[in-house]
């Protein structure tokens, strides 16, 4: 069994920047559904690259077959990690349901990390990021905070009810952000 913590929240709200400090400390892998999905668009030969970006421009979300098996690919890759932060993920209920479907069986559900942040600060935060990602202008910035409003907001209120949400207020220096989520992994690992 896989052990799989879901790290949500809206766009900008610090989910990379926070996974990349969890990896490099606490020896969970990171793996960023976007990321994932930006290196298939890239990958010369991919039958899905145009949809991919296509859905990435609009916000909108890509259907979880191709999500998925991104992700499960990259969890056989590293079968010796301790456990896997799955960043970005699930963002629907098609990507829940597509989830359940293929990894249900496979994977122990920790927890998911919810990363607050208000949107207007998500939005600047995406707007001066400077790594020329196709999505951070301010038409693309807006539906990716519609998508997240609509459908991504009811997937955490989902795992709410389950009791598996652990909510940490991102709008705060990195520093801060990141020992109050030190503070939930080490009550979900004691
Ligand atoms: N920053 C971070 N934390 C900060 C802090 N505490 N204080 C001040 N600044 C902070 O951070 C964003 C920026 O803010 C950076 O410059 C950072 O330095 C700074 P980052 O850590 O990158 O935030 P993150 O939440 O990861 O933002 P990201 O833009 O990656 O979130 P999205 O959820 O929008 O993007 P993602 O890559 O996950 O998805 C992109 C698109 O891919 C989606 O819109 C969708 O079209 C598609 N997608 C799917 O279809 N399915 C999926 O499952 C996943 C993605
Ligand atoms: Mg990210």
């Amino acid at each position: 069994m896989y052990k799989v913590v879901f790290v949500l929240g809206p766009p900008g709200s610090g989910k990379g920047t926070i996974c990349a400090q969890i990896q490099e400390n606490l020896g969970y892998v990171h793996l960023s559904a976007g990321d994932l999905l930006r290196a298939e668009r890239e990958r010369e030969g991919s039958q899905f690259g145009a949809l991919i970006e296509n859905h990435i421009r609009n916000g909108s979300i890509v259907p979880v077959e191709i999500t998925c098996s991104l992700l499960e690919i990259a969890m056989i890759a590293r079968e010796d990690a301790n456990g896997f932060l799955i960043d970005g993920f699930p963002r629907n209920e098609d990507n829940l349901a597509g989830w359940k479907r293929q990894m249900g069986e496979k994977v122990n559900e920790q927890f998911v990390l919810f990363l607050s942040c208000p949107v207007d600060v998500c939005i600047d935060r995406c707007l001066h990021r400077g790594q020329g990602r196709t999505d951070d202008n301010v038409d693309s910035l807006k539906k990716r905070v519609d998508t997240y409003n609509q459908s991504t907001f009811p997937i955490i209120e989902h795992f709410e009810k389950l009791g598996m949400v652990r909510e940490v207020n991102s709008e705060r220096p990195v520093n801060e952000v990141y020992a109050d989520v030190v503070k939930v992994f080490a009550a979900a690992n004691q």
